[in-house]
């Protein structure tokens, strides 16, 4: 699915797109991913022209805990851009075109 159809999906599903605030977070969000042995897409969008990224919620992605690869975010076409996370590079985060067909994870609240 694509970012927006990922974004939809959590959001039917009570919850939102996941964003990953910890290294606690990460590990859960892997081992998660690791089970459908996908790509999958995290709640994170670029905004402006630069490396900037925001959660959801609006916050800074640089702003707490990042996992990028090497070299990313980097994406040299335009468009909507949106961040994944790579099985090849054990799950740590990229940017990639919002269109591109990936997996989801999902955070959704317990009923307290
Ligand atoms: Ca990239």
């Amino acid at each position: 699915m694509t970012w927006y159809q990922a974004k939809e999906y959590c959001e039917e599903h009570g919850g939102y797109l996941a964003d990953i605030l910890s290294q606690e977070e990460q590990d859960i969000a892997t081992e998660l991913a690791s089970n459908v042995n996908v790509n999958v897409w995290i709640g994170g969008i670029r905004y402006g022209t630069q490396n900037h990224f925001l959660w959801l919620d609006q916050t800074p992605v640089e702003s707490s805990y990042t996992n990028w690869y090497q070299g990313q975010p980097y994406h040299a076409a335009g468009g909507t851009v949106c961040m994944n996370m790579i099985i090849e590079w054990n799950y740590r985060w990229n940017d990639a075109s919002c269109s591109s067909l990936c997996g989801s994870i999902c955070k959704i609240k317990e009923q307290l």
